[in-house]
């Protein structure tokens, strides 16, 4: 029986893919390399160091692992600069109905994000309350498409993977949903998502309906 959900946060509850975007880019332009929307397509759902390395491999380029680290921080204050305009109007749409409508079934919820700066986010959406745990980029080592962030959140919830929907708009997070054995829904085109148990384009067509109609015999 389904008895929680676990949510990604950049891309399921809320659109930062283009304040990425901008950090990758001012970062990138400051270094003379090159970078695109479609490499920053590449960088969903996964940390930020896999992520300055997609970019390094991109150009043909190495540096130091110091180096890297340094770059790494000078993207994250640009990206951490922009959350500062973020509102509790920035939940993509639906996203807020259905975490309210989960809470007043008295479903569990966690959070399982990669990114280091989910509290914040969380905080700026004035979020926080809608999550019994936070499993973020900080709480495990191995990040997706390795299971461990989604198995940290069950495991907090008291719950097994297979009492568990992991919603989630990145390829790898499908991957690491299904390298757990929880059940998956996906956000986005059919092309990145199309392994998930159940997709939709967007969170607005995500409602609790129509979940519990797909998952019939889990409920
Ligand atoms: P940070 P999610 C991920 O968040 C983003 O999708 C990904 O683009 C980003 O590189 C990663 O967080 C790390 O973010 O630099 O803030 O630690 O989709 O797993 O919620
Ligand atoms: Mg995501």
């Amino acid at each position: 029986m389904i008895k929680g959900f676990i949510f990604d946060l950049d891309g399921v509850i809320t659109d930062t893919a283009e304040s990425h975007y901008k950090a990758w880019k001012k970062l990138s332009d400051d270094m003379g390399w090159d970078f695109d929307h479609e490499v920053n397509d590449k960088l969903r759902g996964i940390s930020r160091m896999d992520s300055i390395q997609v970019i390094l491999d991109h150009n043909n380029t190495s540096l130091d692992a110091e180096t890297l680290a340094k770059l790494a921080t000078k993207k994250n204050d640009i990206y951490v600069a922009s959350l500062e305009t973020m509102t509790p109007d920035d939940y993509l749409p639906g996203a807020k109905e259905l975490l309210t409508h989960l809470r007043t079934e008295g479903f569990s919820v966690a959070l399982g994000s990669a990114s280091k700066n989910a509290i914040k986010v969380l905080e700026q959406l004035n979020a926080s309350g809608y999550f019994d745990v936070i499993g973020d980029g900080n709480s495990v080592s191995k990040s997706k498409p390795e299971p461990d962030i989604f198995l940290y959140g069950a495991e907090k919830l008291n719950l097994q993977p297979e009492e568990c929907i992991v919603f989630e708009d990145a390829e790898s997070g499908i991957d690491a949903a299904k390298a757990g054995g929880f059940h998956s829904v996906g956000i986005g085109p059919k092309e990145r998502l199309g392994h998930a148990d159940l997709r939709f384009d967007t969170m607005a067509e995500a409602t609790l309906f129509e979940i519990k109609s797909y998952f019939k015999d889990l409920f």
